[in-house]
């Protein structure tokens, strides 16, 4: 299934793997790299020296293609921008805000750039400033998402850019990724299932809560004072969502979720800490490897596709 998005990244399958704070790091990347895939590092709210080691242990594990996501709240992002361009990096998504200042040293670099859009105004602004593809991604996701679905949001951003659009947002299966390119995405991005993946390091207790989730189960917490971000169900959704409604101030609700990400991935907290998945965790049922997964997505894609 090769596409412009296979070709400009150098990858065998058109499948890319979330920049996930904390759970984005270099066994899982590395792995999903290995796989054909491409894997990204997640910089998270990491220091810029973090994510240089980071690059250079995936770097020690795979010569094949991956990248790094930087998420734009990180108070280092200018510093890791540098990083990037000083490891050599060849592939960096960005998330969580517009990158336009980072885009003429990261070209000019011969870096490329995806940022993660969730409107089609973004990815047009992008496409203007020399991306040289976008991220379209849905409501359906974890973390820090915007408000249109991705059924809605893929086709109106293929209709609005001539760069590649990458899918994101509600898949995790060949039916998902059969679907995105119909509606004329030529990749898909994949968090919530690699989650669970083998080389994984997040904690068995968030594994086991991504698998055991059904479809309602995620919640999104943070809508009132714009930074909604969607995480299954627990305790802490529950105690954030009553003094959200509550009109607690925003200090308050961050207090609650301050370092609740590493908590939930690092120590396995699954009541107090904050589980980010997106809406598609229902379908995800078992831990495999990426390679199993990546080669799993892609026979029944191709199935449905009838490309073999
Ligand atoms: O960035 C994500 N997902 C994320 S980032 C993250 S880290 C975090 N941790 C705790 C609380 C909040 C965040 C967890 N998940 N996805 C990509 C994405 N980017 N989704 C939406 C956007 C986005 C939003 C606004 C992109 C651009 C944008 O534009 C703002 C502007 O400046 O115009």
């Amino acid at each position: 299934m090769k596409t412009r998005v296979t070709d400009m990244l150098g990858i065998a399958y058109p499948i890319m793997q979330g920049g996930m704070a904390w759970v984005a790091e270099y066994h899982l990347v590395a792995a999903v790299s290995e796989a054909g895939g491409m894997g990204l590092i997640g910089a998270g709210g990491a220091p810029a020296e973090f994510v240089r080691e980071q690059i250079r242990k995936v770097k020690e594990r795979t010569g094949k293609p991956f990248g790094v996501n930087l998420m734009l709240m990180n108070p280092e992002a200018d510093a890791i921008a540098r990083v990037i361009v000083e490891e050599g990096v060849k592939v960096v998504t960005t998330g969580a805000g517009n990158p336009g200042k980072y885009l003429s040293a990261w070209k000019e670099a011969g870096v490329k750039v995806i940022p993660v859009v969730a409107s089609v105004a973004m990815a047009k602004m992008m496409e203007r400033a020399g991306a040289d593809a976008v991220v379209a991604e849905g409501t359906e996701s974890g973390g820090h998402i915007g408000s249109a679905t991705t059924m809605t949001l893929v086709p109106q951003v293929v209709d609005a850019v001539s760069i590649p659009v990458i899918a994101a947002g509600g898949i995790a299966d060949g039916r998902g990724l059969a679907a995105a390119m119909m509606l004329g995405a030529e990749a898909v991005q994949l968090g919530t299932r690699f989650i669970v993946a083998r080389e994984s390091i997040v904690h068995d207790n968030y594994k086991q809560k991504v698998i055991a989730a059904k479809d309602i189960d995620s919640e999104v917490t943070g809508l009132s004072h714009g930074h909604p971000v969607r995480q299954l169900r627990n305790q802490m959704t529950r105690e954030y969502l009553k003094l959200e409604k509550g009109g607690a101030p925003f200090e308050e609700l961050e207090q609650l979720t301050l370092g609740a990400l590493r908590k939930a991935v690092v120590e396995g907290d699954v009541v107090n800490g904050t589980l980010m998945a997106g809406q598609i965790a229902g379908l995800v049922h078992e831990e495999q490897t990426c390679q199993e997964m990546i080669l799993e997505i892609m026979e029944q894609a191709e199935g449905l596709l009838k490309l073999q």
